[in-house]
């Protein structure tokens, strides 16, 4: 039997919880529902943040304080539900960055794994153990756990992106640690574009015998997961849940690219209205291109390029097309998977 409310407080019981609170004890019956609950129901909300107005409050910080004053300037997406945490969902955290012209984020390192996902600008870099990758819309681009990395800008345009870190997994198992660099930037050992040769082209070197817990390959650019889509789309094998749905991925291993963080990219043709779907992974989405909207629990988010939503855990959503659609998003789905904890449903099912 499952206790559905606490039991009732009789002046015996109310002198006990007294008494047993002077020593750092309480009663477990008398929470037991709130912590074992039958399904999830986190404080969380759905929402989203239209990209103009993030873009135009972002661009507002650029005078106010350098990169450098700031280790790194950014405006985090804080869940209307969980204000004051910084965290989008319950075990991550989202922000927007911006790094203007003749910038530098300074190096430095840290526990938390980061994914940049690129909003706006073209040809800004950031560098990830030794290696310069050049940024553009749409890349997926990773910086691993305790990884010297430092951003630059040396175009002539801002350069935004959109952080996805972590941050609550490590506060959950306090295992925090970082450090920075002596200089702004750290050295560079290889030239751009290695890793991406080295390990994202189907080969590996015949000596690499390792089985990294985060991709080898630093960058995902935009170009390429397009084009696979495109070349899926024509075998028209339409998810009904999903559209066209891929996941990033650790080459060496078949494993998400990141141990901690899924990140997906989607195909929605024009017209497309996909069925209920909810899944246990609350989930951050970026759409790239098109437009369209996401019902969730019945409520609609009107989209479109760079815009950022998140859907909670366990919420049916749909998604509707009214152009042709990418959609980026990205969610604890591997950490839940590894643990064992992750479910989803397809309505109906
Ligand atoms: C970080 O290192 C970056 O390197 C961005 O760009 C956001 C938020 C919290 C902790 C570290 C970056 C971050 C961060």
């Amino acid at each position: 039997m499952v206790i559905e409310t606490a039991p009732e407080v009789t002046p015996e019981r109310a002198a006990y919880y007294e008494k047993i609170d002077k020593d750092n004890l309480s009663a477990l019956w008398n929470v037991f529902n709130d912590i074992i609950t039958a399904k999830p129901t986190s404080k969380l909300v759905p929402h989203m943040w239209k990209f103009s107005k993030l873009r135009e409050l972002l661009l507002e910080s650029g005078p106010l304080i350098t990169a450098k004053e700031a280790e790194r300037r950014v405006l985090i997406l804080e869940n209307p539900g969980l204000r004051g945490e910084s965290k989008i969902t319950t075990s991550l955290y989202a922000g927007l960055q911006l790094v203007i012209p003749g910038e530098v984020a300074p190096a430095h390192r840290h526990m938390q794994s980061a994914l940049r996902f690129i909003m706006e600008g073209s040809g800004a870099h950031t560098a990830v153990g030794g290696e310069r990758t050049y940024m553009n819309v749409g890349d997926f681009v990773i910086t691993p756990q305790w990884t010297w990395h430092d951003h630059g800008n040396h175009t002539d345009e801002p350069m935004m992106w959109l952080d996805g870190l972590d941050i609550p997994m490590l506060q959950l198992f306090d295992c925090s640690f970082s450090e920075g660099w002596s200089d702004d930037e750290h050295p560079l050992t290889r030239p751009p574009g290695d890793s991406l040769a080295r390990y994202g082209n189907g080969l590996v070197p015949v000596d690499y015998h390792q089985k990294p817990l985060n991709s080898p390959i630093f960058s995902y650019p935009y170009e390429r997961t397009r084009e696979t889509l495109e070349t899926l789309s024509k075998a028209e094998a339409w998810d009904e849940c999903h559209g066209i749905k891929l996941r990033y991925i650790n080459p060496v291993t078949g494993d998400s690219a990141m141990p901690t963080i899924g990140t997906f990219m989607q195909l929605l043709p024009k017209g497309f209205k996909t069925k209920p779907y909810r899944s246990t992974d609350a989930t951050v989405f970026v759409p790239v291109e098109g437009k369209g909207r996401t019902i969730v629990n019945g409520h609609a988010f009107e989209w479109g390029p760079q815009d950022i939503f998140v859907v909670p855990s366990w919420a049916w959503i749909t998604h509707e097309a009214d152009e042709e659609s990418t959609l980026f998003s990205y969610s604890d789905r591997p950490a839940q998977e590894k643990l064992g904890f992750w479910r989803e449903q397809r309505e109906g099912s």
